[in-house]
């Protein structure tokens, strides 16, 4: 059986991404009814959120979902103890080492899977002793790092002996049999299920994602040392410009924070920030988290089953 599938008792290895302010109970829930692992974003929500979503995504499944805790959030350490207390059985982390946090978490029998970017972090992790990870290319949304997926993935699996889930530019079938051609055992995605039916992002965020092309995701705030990636809009023309100036990075900064919730839950996608991956330009519609789940299953099994035919020339 498939070692993350085994570790984490779920029937298909893919993961739902975390998105702040956006993946919710709803989501998480749907997500892993339709045999995925569902997974909240803490983001940057405080612990009576959390903590009130977890007791909701129990009542809307049965199945196994995790929590991811964003280690920027000012509420990191209250969001690490509720995870403790609400008895979650899988934790992600992003944005930050949860070396802190580690020890307890493991001792309570929870599966902690940090998210990074590089094969230093990546065998720092499982050092500290993480059960897995989740190494995430720069075609991703929101907080990235600079290494590609194609790329990115066969160092860190030749650099650990931990399970390694590929994330970033996996928006198909293709993606998902490309993430195991690289040595992953399974799949985050995030920008796709922005669409599902069950995510309560706004309707202007998921129109936005619907008509993307594909040079329409860009990086920001490279120069700050945390780069994001979004959607092309009036904030990040306004915000390459004074990045371009040399403008205080504290102001800019500043000038980032808020802008995800006034797009994500108010639909302000002029001055909003639209995270996204690059695979926006792959999606077309909305669907269901069971169906989404469903097109990337097929389209890895007719491309499995094609693979052999892949090779018309002698090696
Ligand atoms: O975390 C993400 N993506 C995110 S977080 C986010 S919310 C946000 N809010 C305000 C400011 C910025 C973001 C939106 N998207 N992806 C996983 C990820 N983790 N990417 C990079 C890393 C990472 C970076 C440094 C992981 C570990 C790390 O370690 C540094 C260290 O040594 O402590």
């Amino acid at each position: 059986m498939n070692s993350i599938c085994e570790m984490l008792n779920i029937k298909y290895p893919i993961f739902q991404g975390a998105m702040a302010w956006i993946a919710d109970a709803d989501l998480a829930a749907a997500v892993s009814n339709a045999g995925g692992l569902g997974i909240i974003a803490a983001g940057n929500a405080p612990g009576d959120w959390l903590r009130s979503e977890i007791q909701k995504c129990k009542t809307l499944t049965d199945k196994p979902f995790g929590v991811n805790i964003m280690l920027l959030s000012p509420y990191a350490d209250e969001v690490a103890k509720v995870v403790l207390e609400e008895k979650v059985k899988i934790v992600t982390t992003g944005a930050g080492s949860p070396a802190k946090y580690l020890k307890d978490w493991q001792e309570s029998g929870m599966k902690v899977i940090p998210l990074v970017p590089s094969v230093a972090l990546a065998k720092r992790m499982e050092k500290l002793g993480a059960d897995a990870i989740v190494v995430e290319g720069t075609e991703a949304g929101g907080h990235i790092g600079e290494l590609t997926t194609m790329v990115l993935v066969p160092q860190v699996v030749d650099a650990v002996k931990i399970p390694v889930i590929a994330a970033g530019g996996i928006g198909d079938g293709r993606g998902f049999a490309a993430a195991l051609m690289l040595g992953a055992v399974g799949i985050q995605v995030a920008t796709r299920f922005l669409v599902a039916k069950e995510c309560n992002v706004h309707q202007n965020y998921k129109d936005k994602i619907i008509k993307a092309g594909d040079t329409d995701a860009v990086a920001t705030g490279r120069s700050t040392g945390h780069p994001v990636r979004g959607l092309k809009n009036k904030m990040t023309r306004e915000f390459l410009k004074l990045e371009k100036a040399g403008v205080d990075l504290l102001e800019l900064e500043k000038k980032g924070s808020g802008a995800l919730r006034a797009a994500a839950v108010e639909g302000d996608v002029i001055n909003g920030s639209i995270m996204s991956g690059q695979i926006a330009g792959m999606i077309t519609k909305e669907q269901t988290a069971q169906e989404i789940i469903n097109d990337y299953l097929s389209e890895l099994k007719t491309l499995i089953n094609k693979s052999k035919d892949m090779i018309d020339f002698d090696v």
